[in-house]
């Protein structure tokens, strides 16, 4: 089984968003086991002190090494498969779908987050973490973002969604937007759903589809779109 741990100073936010819907589902089928560590755990001194000034002065408060080392060496021999490590900091490779397919075929991930004023730089070198950013935004710390990244990774996890198929479709995983969805009913006020997709030819439909995505792609997104996709149809 796939195993993720993640290191914070705030397991309490992890509760929910990990126990619903998908996430909640996958975790209870076994396709992943999900751990929190609570970093303050770790801490050294009576007040439980797991930040600390920045050497050379300047606002905002560090991350101590001491306490992240300890918490990571203890969740790390929960499990014998060598882990990935992964920082989660506005310093990191920005979090795309690609990623996402990547992160999701490793046995072991440890995330660690952090508050957003860092983490002491001995952390990234000393557990040889790779770092990752959720897009060009300040949050004020790490556990968003750990759970954005979670959330990606296990719906693409075999048997995570009902449907094995129905993550393909995904808007990014081709490189485009998705292509637009109707239900019933048939009309809407007033707006009717497209005929073709009640013609029951589904080579018409899935073509139909293409067509929607890279038209949608290059009007709201056309910054996915390579140069050659730009000047087709
Ligand atoms: Cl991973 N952390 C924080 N604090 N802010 C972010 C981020 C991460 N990714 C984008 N903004």
């Amino acid at each position: 089984m796939k195993r993720i741990d993640v290191l914070t100073l705030f397991p309490d936010a992890f509760e929910s968003p990990l126990n619903c819907s998908i996430l909640k589902r996958a975790q209870e089928n076994g396709i992943v086991e999900i751990a929190i560590g609570n970093i303050r755990d770790f801490a050294k001194n009576k007040h439980g002190s797991v930040d600390d000034k920045p050497y050379g002065g300047g606002p905002g408060m560090v991350m101590m090494p001491g306490p992240v080392f300890d918490c990571f060496e203890h969740v790390r021999k929960l499990s014998a498969q060598e882990p990935r490590v992964i920082l989660l900091t506005p310093q990191g490779q920005r979090f795309d779908q690609a990623k996402a397919a990547e992160l999701s075929s490793e046995e072991r991930l440890i995330l660690i987050a952090g508050k957003y004023e860092g983490f002491d730089e001995r952390i990234r070198l000393g557990l040889g973490a790779e770092q990752i950013s959720i897009g060009d935004y300040v949050i004020n710390g790490g556990e968003l973002a750990a759970m954005v990244v979670i959330d990606a990774i296990v719906r693409l996890l075999p048997g995570a969604l009902g449907d094995e198929d129905s993550h393909k479709d995904d808007s990014f995983s081709a490189g485009l937007l998705e292509y637009p969805q109707y239900t019933r009913p048939e009309v809407f006020r007033d707006m009717k759903v497209p005929d073709i997709l009640l013609s029951g030819d589904h080579g018409k439909i899935a073509q139909w589809r293409r067509e929607q995505a890279l038209e949608r792609t290059k009007r709201w997104r056309p910054d996915l779109l390579g140069e050659t996709e730009k000047t087709e149809s």
